[in-house]
This record gives structure tokens, sequence and C-alpha cells, in this order.
């Protein structure tokens, strides 16, 4: 179950297939929508891999669903992140970065990235709709960051969500809040 809803074009399926293997309607109610797994850590290689996703669900300024730091990653201090990181929105170009957390949000500059590599590509153009990218960086600072959409603009429509590295967290985890 775990391997096949952490790709993110099945995860969009996921519920309705679960519902469809479901046969008795007492059944259904008991499983109701399970949230999609949005990170996973492997202790050994120390690896994370996150997926994110700009415009999950619906088309608007959000990273897996959540807008205004609604959505909240947390890595362990010194894990390799591996970020799938894909457009979903049919309107207009996203993009995501790491940045420190200053106590303001970046409105009117877009920071470098926090980490080298933590980024996804062209990133204060944006990338297109319907891509996916992989993104690779080294979580070797802890602290609190901020994951952007870079593009003009978005942050100040909500387009950010919290990136926690933490020194006590012994695995990754993605949770909408
Ligand atoms: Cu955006």
């Amino acid at each position: 179950m775990a391997s096949f809803i952490t790709h993110p074009r099945l995860r969009l399926i996921a519920p309705l297939a679960l519902c469809a293997a479901i046969l008795s309607p007492a059944a259904a109610l008991a499983a109701s929508p399970r949230a999609p797994v949005w990170a996973t850590y492997n202790p050994t290689t120390r690896t994370a891999h996150l997926t994110v996703i700009s415009a999950y669900g619906q088309d608007t300024y959000n990273f897996n669903g959540g807008t205004n730091g609604h959505f909240v990653f947390t890595v362990p201090l010194g894990s390799k992140v591996m970020i799938t990181y894909s457009n979903a929105s049919t309107m207009m170009l996203h993009g995501m970065e790491i940045v420190k957390w200053t106590g303001k949000l970046p409105l009117a500059t877009i920071p470098r990235p926090a980490f080298p590599g933590a980024a996804s590509p062209n990133y204060r153009h944006g990338t297109p709709s319907g891509v996916t990218q992989t993104v690779r960086f080294t979580a070797s600072k802890a602290g609190r960051y901020l994951l952007i959409c870079p593009v003009r603009n978005h942050v100040k429509f909500g387009h950010w969500a919290w990136f926690i590295v933490s020194r006590t967290a012994t695995t990754a985890t993605g949770v909408l809040k």
C-alpha cells in the first residue's frame, strides 16, 4: 500500500481505488479518506523522500493542498532530502524553494536557497504545468525554514509551507494542518 500511494499520480486516484475495493457500505464509512503519504524516511541511508505538489486537489496557490503555512514538513537533521516536485496547475507556472525563516515572509525579494540545490530548476521562473522534477539537497543545519513558491508574488498569495529540520525527529513527516 505505502509504495503504491507514494507515486503522485496514483496518489490522486488512491482514494477512488480504496472505495472501489470496499464491498459493504459499513466498511466504506469506516475507511473514510486516508491522508496521502507525503514523506518517507530511510534511517539506514538517512534519506527523506518527500512529495511536493503545487496546486494539489484544487488549482490554487497551495503545496499539497495547504496554503499559508498549513502544510508542514519535518526532516531529521542531516537528512539527504529527495523531493519529487510537480506542478499540477493547468493555469500557471509554480516552483519550489527552501529558504531560511527570518521572522517574516519573503514578499518583496526572493532569497537564495537555504541549502545548495534546495530549489526546483529555474525556480524564479517556475515549472510548467504538468511537469515533475527531482530536487536533492542535504538538510545540514537545524532550524525553521519555509518551503516557498518563488514565482513572482506567489508567497503573497499564500503559496508557502513550513519546512523544519529537527535535531530530535527520527523520521520525516509531511502533514496538512
Ligand atoms: Cu506558485
